[in-house]
């Protein structure tokens, strides 16, 4: 609950409302932004949550006519035109613009709080009937998977439909070319690395995508007696280590573009291109996703030749520095076992398997973008 208020004035030739608080704070709004977002039915239409004033009809450099206390928990602006906006404490309150409010605003819209985690690290096991029934363990599932990266969900039924259950229980799952949901099984004539016996190195799935697939979920319904152990590393870690360790190699993988290609059929047939940062990093140059995918990577390789073995001398030094043993993490998934992770930040790989006759070991998988999981998130955190 907000504080009420004390006193309103206009400042600055009428450019700004001033708000005191009567905890004693102080709070200004530009009247750009209080015209542009008036309440009123005119302006905002309740139902869809959304702006109806056109941008066309804003006076950029509007000026309050006349600013006054409604009540201790509402101000009133007159506009030039006569129009009026009111304006709640409350809803005042939220969007202040100082640093602080900003960032607990930022902080609750975000989530980016982030723990870092190597191979000391325990993974965060829940049941999936209980997340799949229970609010505030769903809750629980997404607040981890966000701030950790990886939740490993525990007793799911043996069988191929899990994660269609899962991907109603957020919302929707995200279609990729490999379908829906895939197999990751051995294949005769496999079209991806993943439908072999082999090794899968450290990789995030999909970097040839424009917008990767931003969680990941792979259930175990068969595994393999020997071998098929996986592996995860937290890229954003890494990341950081690398940055002060190495940070030319870091400047090399957050700036170079990288070629990637994935061509054949499954869902549909497809011709897909694109060119990803291995380290894309935000505008203070934090990582914000890994793209690396060693068996997509292009032969293609569009960059001037005398940077291509500062490139690989990069690429090395990151490679080695996930692979080490302190930020390795290692497990085994069993049947009816659901890992969900952060497919922007956390790498994963397994190791190979003997191939038979029949199928030794099956995994479906399924893909989620962030902004459905987060949408998830945030509504079961009003609801509980
Ligand atoms: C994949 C993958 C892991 C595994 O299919 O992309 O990484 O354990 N699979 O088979
Ligand atoms: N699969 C597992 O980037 C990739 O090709 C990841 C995708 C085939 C859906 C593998
Ligand atoms: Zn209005
Ligand atoms: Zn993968």
């Amino acid at each position: 609950v907000s504080p009420g208020i004390q006193k309103v004035e206009a400042l600055d030739d009428g450019h700004l409302v001033c708000v005191k608080w009567e905890d004693g704070g102080e709070s200004s709004y530009p009247c750009v932004w209080l015209r542009d977002n008036c309440q009123c039915p005119l302006c905002f239409l309740p139902s869809a949550g959304a702006r109806q004033l056109l941008f066309e009809d804003l006076d950029v450099n509007i000026v309050v006519k006349q600013v006054a206390l409604a009540d201790r928990k509402k101000i009133s602006i007159t506009w030039p035109d006569e129009h009026t906006s009111e304006y709640e404490a409350e809803w005042l309150k939220k969007r202040c613009f100082s640093e602080e409010a900003r960032a607990v605003m930022r902080a609750d819209l975000f989530l980016p709080d982030c723990h870092y985690w190597g191979s000391d690290f325990q993974l965060p096991v829940m049941p999936f009937e209980e997340i799949m029934y229970n609010d505030e363990s769903a809750y629980k599932w997404l607040c981890t998977l966000k701030k950790v990266g990886i939740v490993l969900l525990t007793g799911a039924a043996t069988r191929q439909g899990e994660l269609i259950r899962l991907g109603h229980r957020i919302g929707f799952l995200r279609l990729t070319f490999y379908g829906p949901t895939w197999q990751v099984q051995d294949k005769a004539d496999a079209n991806n690395v993943a439908y072999t016996t082999g090794r899968l190195c450290f990789h995030t799935d999909y970097p040839v995508l424009q917008h990767p697939p931003g969680v990941q979920f792979l259930h175990c319904i068969k595994q393999a007696t020997a071998g098929g152990e996986s592996e995860v590393v937290d890229g954003f870690h890494v990341s950081n280590k690398l940055k002060k360790q190495n940070p030319e190699a870091y400047q090399i993988l957050s700036s170079t573009a990288v070629d990637y290609v994935d061509v054949g059929v499954d869902y549909c047939d497809f011709a897909v291109h694109c060119k990803q940062r291995i380290i894309d990093v935000d505008s203070r140059g934090q990582a914000i996703r890994i793209n690396y995918n060693n068996a997509t990577r292009d032969t293609v390789f569009d960059i001037p030749a005398e940077k291509v073995r500062p490139f690989y001398a990069a690429l090395k030094e990151f490679n080695d520095l996930l692979n080490s043993a302190e930020h390795k993490f290692s497990y085994k998934l069993k049947p009816g076992d659901i890992v969900t992770f952060d497919n922007w930040r956390v790498l994963h790989g397994r190791q190979s398997y003997p191939s038979g006759s029949e199928v030794t070991r099956h995994l479906e998988g399924a893909y989620a973008d962030w902004d459905v999981v987060m949408s998830r998130l945030r509504l079961l955190r009003k609801r509980i």
